[in-house]
């Protein structure tokens, strides 16, 4: 039956009283909510089996995407938008006197994700069901998502974030799908009929039980899965024998750290930590997904030796890289393979992401806590690395003094990303100048031993979410000038070209994004009770707080800025709101002082009547899925300000110029494709080159001392720091003031400010030229077609997965 308004008002009202007991006058927008998740929830879990039928009758190969994060936010629009009903519920709900918007705002936001990395396994889902590809998410239900941030004196106070409090809608546990884990305990090596056997002891043994969350295509009828892992414990893993309650306290013990396993997500974004329950928590999540994908293919009478034609396990980043050694496991102790037939099926199924060159977020393990936590997968890897380094020794002889840089495991320590290129056929990196970093620089002996292996995926993120759902008068604004063939094709938001001078376009863009601006205002006025000027430019700089990202530098000139409006009342200038978004790490105490430096600027910019009319900086709690989709509908400038060559990509400047913004940027990660899309004229670019960087870093020539000395304008703002300038407490920023002229500035923040604040005149000075910066902005939209992540699943399908989209 096809949906109308009045069939969505009748079944919306049984579900009311079948439920709640409730008629819609009574009805709560928490009830309206969740009578909407259970109506659309019969609708998925009907297409949800067609398209597994399908899957299955139809003999395809699928993609099982691993990764530790999936950064979902809010999926009630996106189920609405992709069966067809947002506009019926949106209809139906205001009829009934409610709000659309409050009562979508019911749901929680799902944060199983730090940021970048886990929103864009998010995007992907999104994309592969929208492109009706068989693909499905395997990750971790984690008791607790990235916590919530708290602002409390301008200091980041961190609360858990319990997502799980009122049962989450869309999920369905799998308990006949349960798999057991087995950890720690003793290998013994036997003889079994001639061969060589391995058999695994006295371990621990832990439930896993998948959840599943349907991922539903955009109005195509394919429903995909995530499949989210929870540990539980085994009460028959003992005998309760002990008269005096001993097994029993035993009990207790083990099912507490049984739970612990899929309790929380590491709050740890680009840095690692060598932690013994994230090491738990991997293998967790490797050991079942792939027992459960194994036990799938026998039963469809596939043999072993097929896996590779109908399996592709893609992983993202290394958090899941023990599926190497796992999968290896399974085939010689369970299937009884030998190692040359599993290594050659394991190697052609496992394909590797890399996300990050930062030395510091590359995963080791210590050999030590590996071996007694996982036995057999440590002899595994073992084996691994000496056949791989005997290989090295035999077939590439220039590269014999590198075989100690190349080893899976050397003086003690595992190395997770060499074990996941050695592993896999496939390495990719996430934006072009990233993967050229990759094979010249990061992994270069790897790409000598492996070119073939190495290719470039540059990122992409679901349109849909991002463009037709966030900002959804902008939709409509281009649906009218071109068509909606852009929201299949994204590729052909290029027609907006044509109108990039058009002036009464122009104007249509502007009153949308001055719509958006005023949504926005009005929201941080009721939030934290701050006037912003609608007619500012709102200057956006959203994503994790990190030294390489420079928040650091924006503060800086922003504090500049200040110094200028102080010295000179009647300075002209475009008047700005700086709007910042980010979460420290806990542990990162340089991080969480940035922040207190941010809220202290705003504290004493926002109330000096110098600055009033000129500057303003509101730094949001709890920068998350949802808020970005209300900021990035009304920005004008987004920050993409990374020390050049440490950024891999980006996704928020995609999000950010989709929507109309133009970026202030490095020339960095993806940022250097967003500017040959749209040509240099069309964003602002400023400062040193990845090449540049390397080069001092090399030659050890650069000398923030020295740029501090002869540059008074950050002079000024770094003896403010350590002076009582921003309170009494004189040391609250001394950290800071080290690191940059101790340390001698690792992000270059220094040396590049002269030409961020350059660049930022420019931005000042453009935007006072309305058309020239409405022509821009059309532009960056007309070309963000390119990010979309359709473009970027196409692509892994094609040139890494060999999948093709499923008739349903
Ligand atoms: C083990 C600690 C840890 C945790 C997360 C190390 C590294 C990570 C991720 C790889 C960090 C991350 O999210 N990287 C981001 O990935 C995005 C998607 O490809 C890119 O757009 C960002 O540039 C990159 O920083």
């Amino acid at each position: 039956m096809t949906m109308t308004k009045e069939v969505f008002q009748k079944e919306f009202c049984d579900k009311l009283t079948t439920t709640f007991g409730k008629n819609v006058e009574e009805a709560t927008d928490k009830e309206a909510f969740q009578a909407i998740s259970l109506m659309l929830k019969d609708e998925l879990h009907r297409k949800w089996q067609r398209t597994q039928q399908a899957y299955q009758d139809q003999d395809h190969k699928q993609v099982y995407y691993f990764s530790m994060e999936f950064l979902l936010g809010r999926l009630i629009e996106t189920n609405l938008l992709n069966v067809g009903w947002l506009n019926i519920c949106r209809e139906a709900l205001t009829d009934f006197g409610f709000h659309s918007e409050e009562v979508f705002c019911e749901e929680h936001d799902a944060g199983l994700g730090n940021g970048g990395l886990g929103r864009l396994a998010a995007c992907f889902l999104d994309s592969l069901a929208s492109l009706k590809l068989p693909g499905h998410g395997v990750g971790i239900r984690y008791k607790y998502g990235l916590f919530q941030q708290k602002m409390v004196n301008g200091y980041q106070v961190e609360l858990p974030d319990y997502w799980l409090k009122d049962d989450y809608m869309w999920e369905t546990k799998r308990e006949e799908e349960a798999v057991e884990i087995r950890f720690g305990g003793t290998v013994h090596t036997i003889q079994r009929d001639q061969k060589l056997c391995f058999e695994h002891r006295d371990y621990e043994r832990v439930l896993a039980i998948p959840y599943d969350v349907p991922i539903v295509g955009y109005q195509n009828d394919v429903v995909n899965t995530l499949q989210l892992w929870s540990a539980e414990s085994m009460s028959n893993h003992f005998h309760f024998q002990s008269p005096n309650g001993h097994d029993y306290y035993h009990y207790l013990d083990y099912k507490r750290s049984v739970e612990q396993i899929s309790e929380f997500l590491y709050p740890d974004d680009s840095y690692y930590e060598g932690k013994l329950l994230r090491l738990k928590q991997q293998y967790f999540l490797v050991s079942a997904g792939l027992q459960s994908i194994l036990q799938k293919h026998k039963k469809s009478n596939l043999s072993i030796q097929q896996i590779p034609d109908y399996i592709s396990l893609q992983i993202n980043d290394t958090h899941p890289s023990l599926i190497v050694p796992e999968l290896m496991r399974l085939l010689l102790d369970e299937e009884g393979l030998g190692w040359d037939e599993a290594w050659s099926i394991t190697t052609s199924t496992v394909a590797y992401t890399n996300h990050t060159t930062l030395n510091e977020a590359l995963e080791t393990w210590p050999q030590e806590m590996f071996q007694t936590l996982l036995p057999r997968i440590y002899m595994i890897i073992e084996e691994i690395n000496e056949r791989f380094c005997r290989m090295l020794w035999h077939d590439f002889p220039e590269l014999r003094d590198s075989i100690h840089q190349m080893a899976i495991i050397s003086y003690g320590t595992i190395h997770m990303a060499h074990l996941s290129m050695v592993g896999s056929y496939s390495i990719n990196g996430v934006a072009k100048l990233h993967t050229n970093i990759l094979k010249k620089r990061v992994m270069k002996p790897f790409y000598t031993v492996f070119p073939e292996r190495f290719n470039n995926k540059t990122n992409g993120i679901t349109h849909r979410r991002w463009l037709l759902n966030a900002n959804p008068e902008l939709a409509n604004l281009l649906s009218t000038t071109i068509g909606k063939g852009w929201i299949k094709e994204p590729k052909e938001l290029i027609q907006l070209l044509k109108f990039a001078h058009d002036s009464s376009f122009q104007e249509a863009i502007s009153n949308v994004k001055l719509r958006n601006k005023q949504a926005f205002a009005s929201f941080i006025y009721k939030q934290y009770g701050i006037v912003i000027d609608e007619q500012s430019i709102f200057d956006v700089h959203i994503k994790r707080l990190h030294g390489y990202k420079r928040q650091l530098l924006n503060i800086f000139h922003i504090l500049h800025l200040y110094h200028l409006c102080r010295e000179n009342p009647h300075l002209q200038m475009t008047p700005r709101t700086f709007i910042f978004g980010a979460k420290a790490a806990p542990g990162y105490h340089f991080a969480k002082n940035v922040i207190k430096l941010i809220t202290s600027a705003a504290e004493k910019i926002n109330n000096d009547p110098v600055a009033k009319d000129k500057i303003k900086i509101i730094f949001l709690e709890n920068y998350n899925v949802s808020l970005a989709e209300r900021i990035i509908p009304a920005a004008d400038v987004s920050e993409q300000i990374s020390t050049a060559s440490k950024e891999a990509s980006g996704t928020g400047n995609m999000k950010l110029m989709m929507n109309g913004a133009l970026t202030l940027g490095t020339r960095d990660g993806a940022n250097v494709e967003i500017a040959e899309m749209v040509g240099p004229d069309n964003l602002f670019t400023f400062g040193l080159t990845s090449e540049e960087v390397f080069e001092y870093q090399r030659n050890g020539q650069y000398r923030a001392r020295d740029v501090y000395n002869s540059d008074q304008r950050l002079r000024t703002v770094l003896d403010q720091l350590v002076t009582q300038f921003f309170s009494n407490d004189d040391v609250e920023f001394k950290d800071i003031y080290y690191s940059l002229l101790m340390k001698n500035d690792e992000f270059f923040v220094l040396k590049d400010f002269d030409s961020y604040v350059e660049a930022q005149q420019l931005v000042d000075q453009t935007y006072r030229h309305q058309q020239t910066w409405l022509k821009k902005s059309i532009t960056n939209i007309a070309h963000s077609g390119k990010f979309s992540s359709d473009r970027t699943i196409s692509q892994y399908a094609n040139e890494i997965w060999g999948i093709h989209p499923v008739e349903i």
